[in-house]
């Protein structure tokens, strides 16, 4: 068990300690890094998660939770809010309504039994990941919440597609976009509602789709309940919760979370030079390639073996992932990873390696590849809102 709370992730590590006595009233854990105190509670459906805010409600999952299986469990599955007043309230599948309203030849209003019953049932397995999942470990800090690796979980979503609601409707031959609204509603009028969009092609190629279960149940409250937009390989952002609208436009969305807020530089690597600004920007889009180690956090004192066994969990965007490296030396030499189960190009792949762990301390480093060619930096990347982290970070270990 770590001690030093310096390290990086150690203290999830005592977290989880803490989680399996059974947490009791005021228990907090200590984030590597500063103001990183975040107070252990238990919400409606969920297990006891690392706080952020209250108002709105702000769930990390504590991380031990993404070394049982590529599936991270509902009560354990994180929870990002944005406006007051959320989750909304009165919320019942009996009575809930989902319009498709805008350019299209005929607008629809369908209950959820509707939709289980005219549209057909699709299912995909897909990674859910907060933007700023890692913001914390920015450097230089930035604006925002101060998140650990805790904003990510992967389920399996069971739904309808966008395209087979658009399709009935019609959409008409001048549609450009879609914009997606959720039951939350701002309480104040300088607020903007929550409101995303994405271009009419992407919201029609068949993957984007409405949920209604999430891992063979009914979507947690706090999750979306009871009708969420999945959108594979785009960060949670456009994964609109508590689903009521689709509205088609004949020109691209104008809503605040689409033009001002959740932007990055509109370059190769969503990346500028520590410090400064963007010259221009675009909205953020698909998954970086990101890969976690699971099974050991930094600082952890591992048993000494010519064989030990390092896993954890890889994703990107939906090319798939090709490969895992695990490098036991910094990253002077690798060692190839074995793949774990195949669930589906937007789902967590787990991954496992053996490598020697001598008497001593070693710098454990994970690195993922994509099918689509992308490979995690060793260096991090900086933007000013620490959106796309997805540098290799070393977990250092000592083997006695
Ligand atoms: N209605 C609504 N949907 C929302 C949000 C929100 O504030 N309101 N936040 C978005 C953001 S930024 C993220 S990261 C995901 C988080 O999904 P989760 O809370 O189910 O984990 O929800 C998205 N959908
Ligand atoms: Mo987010």
């Amino acid at each position: 068990m770590a001690t030093n709370l310096s390290d990086r992730r150690s203290v999830l590590t005592g977290a989880a300690a803490l989680l399996a006595a059974g947490a009791a009233r005021g228990q907090a854990v200590t984030l590597p890094f500063g103001n990183g105190e975040r107070p252990i509670k238990t919400y409606p459906e969920k297990r006891p998660m690392l706080v952020l805010t209250e108002r709105p409600p702000q769930l990390e999952t504590p991380f031990e939770v993404f070394d049982h299986g590529a599936f991270t469990p509902n009560d354990a599955f994180f929870v990002r809010y944005h406006l007051a007043g959320t989750p909304p309230r009165g919320l019942d599948a009996a009575t809930h309504r989902l319009k498709v309203l805008g350019a299209v030849e005929t607008p629809l209003d369908l209950s959820l039994a509707d939709l289980r019953r005219d549209f057909p049932a699709v299912e995909l397995a897909a990674v859910n990941e907060c933007s700023g999942n890692g913001r914390g470990f920015s450097s230089p800090r930035v604006a925002g919440g101060q998140l650990g690796e805790g904003m990510m979980g992967n389920a399996l979503w069971r739904g309808v597609t966008v395209r087979a609601l658009l399709d009935r409707a019609g959409v008409k031959a001048s549609a450009h976009a879609v914009e997606f609204n959720g039951a939350d509603r701002p309480q104040m009028a300088s607020v903007a509602d929550f409101v995303k969009g994405l271009g009419v092609d992407h919201a029609r190629n068949g993957e984007v789709m409405i949920a209604y279960e999430m891992n063979g149940a009914p979507l947690p409250l706090l999750n979306g309940y009871p009708l969420r937009l999945i959108v594979p390989g785009y960060y949670g952002t456009y994964w609109v919760k508590h689903l009521t609208d689709l509205t088609v436009l004949e020109q691209e969305s104008q809503s605040y979370w689409m033009q001002k807020a959740y932007r990055i530089p509109d370059n190769d690597c969503a990346c500028v030079p520590a410090g400064t600004a963007a010259s221009a920007t675009r909205p953020i889009g698909k998954l970086n390639v990101r890969s976690f180690i699971t099974n050991l956090s930094d600082g952890q004192t591992a048993k000494a073996s010519a064989r030990a066994l390092v896993r954890g969990v890889a994703f990107d965007g939906g090319s798939g992932i090709s490969g895992v490296e695990l490098s036991s030396d910094g990253g002077k030499t690798w060692t190839p990873a074995s793949l774990g189960q195949d669930h589906g190009k937007y789902s967590f792949r787990e991954w496992s390696a053996h490598v020697p762990l001598e008497h001593g301390e070693h710098l454990l480093v994970a690195r993922a590849k994509s099918k689509a060619g992308d490979v995690q930096p060793l260096t991090a990347n900086w933007n000013p809102s620490a959106y796309m982290r997805n540098v290799a970070d070393p977990v250092r270990v000592v083997a006695a």
